[in-house]
């Protein structure tokens, strides 16, 4: 059976709001599932493609960084992995065909949705300066074009290498290896907008930017917190991972503005039970302010420390360092600021601790709700030193749990993706290849926005992704990324980076995770990291979605030998061939991936060496894990004002929309909603149903204005409302940024709301 055509553009989305739902998951989700999967890829290509997500021969779930349990279902069934899986498999096409008949001046005028609901790009495509049109290229010419473009430059440094974590181990080493050769260190990544403030956090405190725990610990945890993360969106197989932690004793505390459905109850679609009743997963669900999460970590180490007997006085005289001057901030914690920067009572606030002291082993989960604000770095410092006090890191059962976003997003960092490389890390890349790195640190996504704006960089090349609608400030990223000489954009499917372009541009399409890749020495496979360090092989089945795709490593390789030419002795083609001779190399440069080859072949794959996790060894500069003491922040509200999350509905994967819907919060058939606290609403006089424009302030006194959004009355924290992004970029300021890792604040934009002129 074919797939059906795609929808044509909705005009404006017309939103349809119930009740939010109360449980996650079960039986509307399987069907909800197969239905999208359907329109796509047809019955029999569906069945046949779901049956081998995450399974021990298959492809990793393109989805989310969550670890594969190590005993798989039959179909590890996850409603939005299998959608992931269903966008890329699909059986629509854009051909050279789609091209003659759409200029980029129409697809301009095209929502995101509309873009990637047009299907897989079948051939590399070219738009020379000037024209109107996208015509088909040669793969030989396009890499023509890149290297002219590039020996243009004054300098390599005017050259940004973008970024997206679903590529693979493979094509990012050779990425970051050919970005090097070529002499510069501009390699910002999604990271930077995602959990690089807990990377900074991390690699401070304990010496090591990852989480430190594994999946079997959650199962022996006493107590888990999930703060700033909605896994039954965003990482549904989690939710199997608390249900069974759940069931071994484990007691959860969801701190969150929003209550989440799935964080509510669970509905486990792989067991009958789990279908009809589900488990109630949240035991205190703390309803805290956007921003106020540093604040009600503080505060609850003052209690601790108070406590007698509460600290683990042998861990922290043996594995710490700055102690007393935490202990002296935390001291002065106080009760009343805290109530006001979280919104919460006291009393939940003394059930919280009882939980807490009644736990031998803790973990603390986060995802955006921790690490997209301001003060994110020093918030995620806060959580750190709780877990120290109690001797909470390095042992089973407890540790730090930062829950990463695209599936190898983690992996990509551990190539060499960064745009600060460590000395040791260039060390050794040049003792291995025989050239000198550069040293000096590149551009960021934010920097690399603000060079594209100010004429110091000219290429833009991004592995994956759309750097257009997920960077911030969208009128600022498109005016810069329009001044650029070349964009150049690897993908699978269509979006709005390809239509706001510089002066010239490229398209160059290539293989899916699901997709079988054939190369000189047969057929290959790549690896990929989860968000707990685990390793393992990843192997696509179907047939390409075109006969004209290269894989990622192919175009890196040959885009490498024709830029470097005889200056690189590294051997590309042998690279392109066998991707064993890839991983040989990261074996020889990487830290733990000795013997790579050997280990991966093992199906469930390796884990990653962690110091503090293994040895409770922290590679600090202080060789010890650091407590740190920074101001309590948390954000200024000016009167008659809302501080605006952006955030993922449960029908999209960051910039890809699959569809129109928002189940759990029960909005249907929209995009264009904002999440208003009733009796916020009621006091600034915005009547559900409504229709407002979101107007961003910000100290430059630009004006940012996201017009034309439903209002719609949520429980959400007071003070706070929710709306999705990347509809809502434009209201997020450049300079609006995380101090210390510079990722954009996307969930603490201030706004005011204004009645719509159409309303
Ligand atoms: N289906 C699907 N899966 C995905 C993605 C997707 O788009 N779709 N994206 C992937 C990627 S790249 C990532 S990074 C992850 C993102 O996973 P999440 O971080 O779960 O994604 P968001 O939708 O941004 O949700 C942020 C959550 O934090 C809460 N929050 C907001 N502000 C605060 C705050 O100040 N304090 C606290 N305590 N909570 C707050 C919000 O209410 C919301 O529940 O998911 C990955 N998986
Ligand atoms: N306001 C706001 N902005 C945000 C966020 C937020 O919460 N709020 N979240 C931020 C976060 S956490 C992240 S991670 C970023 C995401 O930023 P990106 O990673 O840049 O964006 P995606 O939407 O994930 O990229 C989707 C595109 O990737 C391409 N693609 C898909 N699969 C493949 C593949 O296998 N290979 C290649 N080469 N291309 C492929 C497709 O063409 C698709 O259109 O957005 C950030 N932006
Ligand atoms: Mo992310």
């Amino acid at each position: 059976m074919a797939s059906k055509p795609p929808k044509s553009d909705p005009v404006q989305d017309a939103p349809q709001v119930a009740e939010p739902k109360h449980a996650a998951a079960g039986l509307p989700a399987i069907g909800h599932t197969l239905r999208i999967a359907q329109q796509q890829m047809g019955v029999r290509r569906t069945a046949l493609t779901l049956l081998r997500v995450n399974q021990k021969d298959g492809f990793d779930c393109p989805g989310c960084a969550w670890p594969e349990p190590e005993h798989r279902h039959t179909a590890e069934f996850c409603e939005n992995g299998a959608k992931a899986v269903a966008e890329e498999a699909t059986l629509r096409r854009v051909t050279p065909d789609f091209f003659a008949a759409h200029p980029v001046s129409d697809l301009a005028g095209r929502s995101g949705y509309w873009l990637g609901q047009q299907g897989r790009i079948t051939h590399p495509m070219y738009l020379p300066e000037g024209a109107d049109h996208y015509q088909p290229i040669g793969w030989d010419r396009a890499f023509d074009i890149v290297a002219e473009e590039l020996a243009a430059l004054g300098s390599p440094d005017e050259a940004l290498f973008y970024t997206s974590g679903r590529t693979s181990n493979e094509a990012a080493f050779l990425y970051q290896l050919f970005a090097r050769e070529l002499g510069t260190n501009n390699l910002p990544d999604c990271s930077n907008m995602c959990h690089e403030s807990s990377g900074s956090a991390l690699n401070e405190t304990i010496g090591i930017g990852k989480g430190s725990v594994l999946l079997e610990d959650l199962y022996k945890a006493d107590l888990i917190i999930v703060a700033g993360q909605n896994p039954g969106t965003n990482h549904p197989r989690m939710l199997s991972a608390l249900e069974k932690a759940k069931a071994g004793g484990a007691r959860i505390i969801t701190v969150n503005p929003l209550p989440e459905a799935g964080m509510e109850r669970f509905k486990n679609p792989q067991t009958p039970q789990g279908m009809v009743k589900g488990a109630a997963l949240t035991d205190l669900f703390l309803q805290i302010r956007i921003g106020g999460d540093q604040a009600l970590f503080r505060l609850l180490n003052k209690l601790i420390l108070d406590t007698e007997g509460a600290v683990d006085e042998t861990f922290v005289a043996e594995h710490t360092h700055g102690f007393e001057d935490f202990a002296e901030a935390a001291r002065a914690a106080d009760w009343d600021e805290t109530l006001t920067a979280t919104g919460l009572t006291r009393d939940s606030i003394d059930e919280a601790l009882k939980m807490v002291l009644a736990s031998k082993r803790t973990i603390v989960c986060w995802a955006m709700g921790l690490t997209q604000h301001k003060h994110s770095v020093p918030t995620i410092r806060e959580v750190v030193n709780f877990l120290l006090l109690r001797g909470n890191i390095g042992r089973p059962g407890a540790g730090v749990c930062p829950v990463r976003g695209h599936s190898n997003v983690q992996g990509d960092r551990t190539m060499g993706i960064f745009e600060r490389p460590a000395p040791a890390f260039l060390d050794a890349l040049e003792k291995e290849f025989g050239f000198t790195a550069p040293r000096e640190h590149g551009y960021d996504v934010v920097g690399a926005i603000r060079a594209l704006r100010d004429g110091d960089a000219k290429v833009f090349f991004a592995m994956g992704g759309n750097f257009v609608s997920a960077s911030p400030d969208t009128d600022v990223t498109e005016a810069a990324m329009r001044r650029a000489r070349l964009t150049v954009h690897v993908s699978t499917k269509l979006n709005r980076s390809h239509v706001v372009t510089g002066a010239r541009a490229l398209i160059l399409p290539t293989l899916g995770r699901t997709e079988r890749d054939l190369q000189g020495s047969g057929e290959q496979f790549v690896t990929v990291e989860d968000s707990m360090g685990m390793v393992h092989a990843s192997r696509g089945r179907l047939e390409p979605a075109s006969p004209h795709l290269l894989s990622e490593p192919a175009i890196v390789a040959r885009l490498a030998r024709r830029v470097l030419g005889e200056a690189s002795t590294t051997p590309w083609e042998e690279f392109e061939k066998d991707y064993a001779a890839v991983r040989d190399r990261i074996a020889r440069v990487i830290p733990g991936f000795q013997d790579f080859n050997a280990r991966v072949a093992d199906p469930a794959g390796f884990a990653l060496p962690h110091a503090p996790r293994d040895e409770r060894r922290f590679p600090t500069a202080t060789g010890k894990a650091n407590f740190t003491a920074a101001p309590v922040e948390h954000p200024e509200l000016p009167e008659g004002r809302l501080l605006l999350q952006t955030l993922r509905s449960h029908d999209q994967y960051n910039t890809t929309i699959y569809g129109l819907d928002d189940r759990y919060r029960g909005i249907k058939n929209g995009r264009r909603v904002v999440l208003v606290n009733p009796d916020d609403a009621r006091e600034l006089k915005i009547a559900d149903g409504s229709y407002v424009d979101l107007v961003g302030e910000w100290k430059d006194g630009v004006e940012r204005r996201a017009p034309g959004f439903r209002v719609v009355h949520y429980p959400t924290a007071r003070g706070c409302a929710a709306a999705y992004y990347p509809e809502t970029n434009v209201l997020v300021p450049l300079d609006s940024t995380a101090d210390t890792s510079n990722t954009p604040a996307s969930k603490s934009v201030v706004v005011r709301l204004e009645q719509s002129a159409a309303d």
